[in-house]
C-alpha cells in the first residue's frame, strides 16, 4: 500500500512543475517562443485532425503565455490561415520576433495559386495579436527554390535578429536555406543560400548565447533534435550532437529554445496526450542546460517538465 504522506508529497512535487504536455484540452504542435516584458509567449499550431486522419488538419495558430513556465494563460488564436489572403490551408510551423516595437510572425502555409508551401509574414502591435499580413503576398514561395522537387521544402521559418541588428531567416525541408532580411522585416536582402548540416529534415532554429551561435534542427526522419555551433549566424557549423531523442507515436519533434527568468528551456512536441499520434501532437517543455564549454546537455523528455520559475514583476 502506498503511504498517504508519500502520495501527498508526489502531488506537491508535481504541483510545482509545468506538467507535460502543457495543454490538455486541444492538440498543439510546432512550438515557437518569445520572451517579452518578462513574460514567455508560446505559439503553436492547433492540430485538428480526427483520430483516423491520414494527414495534418491545421487552420490556426494559438498563443499561450506564462509568468513562471507552470501556469499558462490561454491568449486565444491571434491569427489563422485566412490572415494571409493568398493562402489556402495548412497553418504549419511558425516563428516570431520583436523588432522596432512590433511583433513579426513568420508562418508556413499552402499557397493558393503557386503550387506548394510558402512562408508569409504577419505583424502586430501586441504579442497576442491581432496580426495582419505585413506584405500582402508570400515572402517565400516554392518556385523560388529549386534544390528539391518536393512541394514542402519551403517550410518552418526561423527568425533570428543578431546583436548588430541584422535579421536572418532560416527555413527548409530536406535542404536548409537562409537569407538576410531587410530592416523592414518583409523583404529578402540578397540571395537565398543553402547550408549543409547532418541529416537535415526540417525545423531549423537559430539562437545565440555568450557569443556562440547555435543552429539546431530536426535530424533524420523520424526526427531527433540535433545541433551545431558556429562563430557567426552563417557558420561555419560544427556538429555537436543530439539534444533530444526521437518521439514515440509521432515522427516529428519541432522545437524552440528560449531563455526565461535566468534559465534556459526547450519547447518541443510529442504525442503523449491521450488519443495523440502523428497528426495529434502536444507541446511540452523542459529545462535546457549548457555545460561550461557551451555545449548543450542531452534533454530527456519528462512528465513533470521544469520546476515553476516565477519571474519577479511579471503579470
Ligand atoms: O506541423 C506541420 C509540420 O510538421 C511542421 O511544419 C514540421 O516542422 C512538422 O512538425
Amino acid at each position: 500500500m502506498i503511504k498517504p504522506c508519500l502520495v501527498a508529497l508526489a502531488v506537491l512535487a508535481s504541483g510545482a512543475h509545468a506538467g507535460n504536455p502543457l495543454f490538455r484540452d486541444i492538440y498543439t504542435a510546432d512550438p515557437a517562443a518569445l520572451v517579452d516584458n518578462g513574460r514567455v509567449y508560446l505559439y503553436v499550431g492547433k492540430d485538428d485532425a480526427a483520430p483516423d486522419s491520414p494527414t495534418y488538419v491545421m487552420n490556426e495558430w494559438r498563443v499561450y503565455s506564462s509568468c513562471d513556465m507552470k501556469n499558462w494563460r490561454d491568449d486565444g488564436a491571434p491569427l489563422n490561415v485566412k490572415t494571409f489572403a493568398w493562402a489556402k490551408k495548412d497553418a504549419w510551423a511558425s516563428d516570431i520576433t520583436k523588432r522596432h516595437g512590433k511583433y513579426w510572425f513568420y508562418a508556413t502555409v499552402a499557397h493558393n495559386t503557386i503550387p506548394g508551401k510558402a512562408i508569409g509574414v504577419a505583424v502586430s502591435d501586441s504579442p497576442t495579436g491581432p496580426f495582419r499580413d505585413a506584405l500582402g503576398k508570400a515572402l517565400i514561395t516554392n518556385d523560388m527554390t529549386k534544390e528539391t522537387d518536393i512541394g514542402w521544402d519551403d517550410i518552418d521559418p526561423a527568425i533570428f535578429v543578431d546583436d548588430d541588428g541584422q535579421a536572418w531567416l532560416y527555413w527548409g525541408n530536406r535542404v536548409l536555406k537562409y537569407a538576410k532580411l531587410k530592416d523592414n522585416m518583409t523583404e529578402l536582402d540578397g540571395p537565398i543560400h543553402t547550408q549543409g548540416v547532418d541529416k537535415f529534415e526540417e525545423a531549423a532554429y537559430l539562437h545565440k548565447r555568450k557569443g556562440i551561435y547555435y543552429l539546431s534542427w530536426s535530424r533524420e526522419f523520424p526526427e531527433e533534435t540535433a545541433y551545431a555551433t558556429g562563430p557567426a549566424a552563417t557558420g561555419p557549423w560544427t556538429y555537436r550532437g543530439v539534444i533530444m531523442a526521437k518521439n514515440e507515436k509521432v515522427k516529428t519533434i519541432h522545437h524552440a529554445i528560449v531563455d526565461f527568468n535566468g534559465k534556459s528551456y526547450i519547447f518541443y512536441h510529442n504525442a503523449k496526450l491521450p488519443g495523440g499520434g502523428e497528426y495529434r501532437r502536444s507541446a511540452a517543455v523542459e529545462e535546457l542546460h549548457y555545460q561550461d564549454d557551451g555545449t548543450i546537455a542531452f534533454v530527456p523528455q519528462t512528465a513533470d517538465g521544469p520546476a515553476a520559475n516565477p519571474a519577479p514583476g511579471c503579470r
